[in-house]
């Protein structure tokens, strides 16, 4: 059954409407009810996001879980910015609420499920989600990517290692399911035996990759604007770390030292909080984490997890998962896994667990490495980046820069060597940093 009341039908009308189907009430075992008047209050997830124009004539649909009566209402067409309140009148049920129009490249949509309607005058919040209308027209860059480190104390060290991801579109992304990827081919290193078995076929093996969490539109990234995920999002230059002086007799003290060269970065959008590689790795709870997929389900010669060598050895990549749900990762850990023999130390061929990206997944890379070697051999696709950025050598506080600005948008012509430089900075992302 199709019940279509628009906003422009009068109240009595559908008072009466409401009578009539009352009346039908008795004859059918109490199908039909009275209809309440509720109101639909909806509003743009993303300040914005969402004109007048883009929602005229949106129409929203009541379903009814259990009979799957459908109620239909128009949205008014004074929504500026999103926001309005639209009459409703339903039967008392539980709702799923739903919107969908595809205008400008945009796709605007309501999705609320499992709305219970059972007084008058009940006011139902509803956000209007507005994102990219096909995947094809979804990007994220990498504006910077800070893997060097540093040296503090004196030290080698690179604690306050992070990567900025920015959407370089004029549509909201979510970034619910982005992932990033470094590469399990090393940069500075001879091609490894199982290279061509992948590459040939269109595939990146991974070292490790992590995944932005959230259902799918959890997590709004506005045009031009960005996401930092840090190693590990806490003030690295208020830290005290400790390192164990061992004199010739074996005797260990404890020094204190401070990280002076690192920075805060506890204003990260997400952290990397992996106590299974790092040991020592703290958690900030403030900060959330990202979630991880890692090459080897088991022992079965597995080893990896997500790394950035501070000479930029494994090559990080990006690409996009549905969303960020471990359903999603378990699911594409099973379809893109598979086994590769190697050699282990004394010549024995040993089977592998490997996880790889499909070359067509991915979104933006940069091919990494260190001005010694070179690159041996390119980790990414050369689709990829057919350039290529080395650092002079390890803990030197460098930090490779897209060319560009947040605001005026960056090059990106996937050669690296042109888009992208070396500088003797990085940036700290404190608490607040963002306003
Ligand atoms: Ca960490
Ligand atoms: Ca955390
Ligand atoms: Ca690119």
């Amino acid at each position: 059954m199709n019940k279509n009341f628009f906003k422009t039908a009068s109240i009595a009308g559908l008072a009466a409407m409401g009578l009539l189907l009352n009346a039908c009430d008795d004859e059918n075992n109490g199908d039909e009810v009275a209809l309440l008047k509720s109101y639909l209050n909806v509003s743009a997830d993303v300040e914005g996001s969402v004109e007048a124009s883009d929602l005229a004539g949106a129409t929203v649909t009541f379903t009814n879980t259990r009979s799957k009566d459908v109620y239909t209402f128009k949205l008014p067409a004074n929504l500026n910015d999103g926001e309005g309140s639209v009459l409703v009148q339903v039967p008392v049920g539980i709702y799923d609420i739903s919107m969908e129009k595809t205008v400008d490249g945009k796709t605007i949509f309501i999705r609320k499920q499992n709305v219970t309607v059972k007084s008058e005058n009940q006011q139902i919040d509803a956000k209007i989600i507005a994102t990219v209308a096909n995947s094809s027209d979804y990007q994220f860059i990498f504006s910077e990517v800070f893997f060097n480190g540093e040296r503090n104390a004196g030290r080698m060290m690179h604690p306050d290692q992070y990567m900025v991801l920015y959407n370089p579109t004029d549509k909201v992304l979510y970034a619910d399911g982005l992932a990033v990827g470094c590469t399990m081919q090393n940069s500075n290193g001879e091609k490894k035996s199982w290279f061509d078995q992948y590459y040939g076929q269109g595939n990146v093996p991974v070292h490790g990759i992590i995944v932005i969490p959230g259902s799918g539109y959890e997590h709004p990234v506005k045009p031009h604007d960005k996401i930092v995920i840090a190693f590990t999002a806490i003030n690295h230059h208020e830290t005290e770390g400790k390192y164990a002086d061992v004199n010739e007799k074996g005797d260990t003290t404890w020094v204190s030292f401070k990280y002076e060269n690192a920075v805060d970065l506890s204003g990260a959008d997400f952290e990397i909080y992996d106590p299974q590689l790092y040991t020592s790795d703290v958690d900030n709870p403030e900060v959330p984490n990202v979630r991880e997929i890692y090459p080897a389900e088991s022992d079965l010669g597995g080893f990896g997890g997500f790394y950035q060598h501070p000479r930029g050895f494994n090559c990080p990549f990006i690409f996009k998962l549905e969303n960020g749900e471990q359903s999603t990762l378990d699911a594409f850990f099973k379809e893109h896994s598979s086994v590769a023999n190697v050699k282990d130390e004394d010549g024995n061929n040993v089977e592998i667990q490997m996880l790889s990206v499909p070359e067509k997944m991915i979104l933006d890379g940069i091919t990494t490495g260190h001005i010694p070697s070179g690159i041996v051999t390119n980790p990414l696709p050369l689709t990829v980046d057919r350039g290529e950025q080395l650092v002079k050598g390890c803990h030197s506080g460098l930090l490779v820069r897209r060319k560009g600005s947040d605001e005026k948008g960056y090059a990106d012509t996937n050669n690296s060597s042109e888009d992208c430089e070396i500088v003797e900075e990085h940036h700290a992302f404190p608490s607040g940093w963002r306003h």
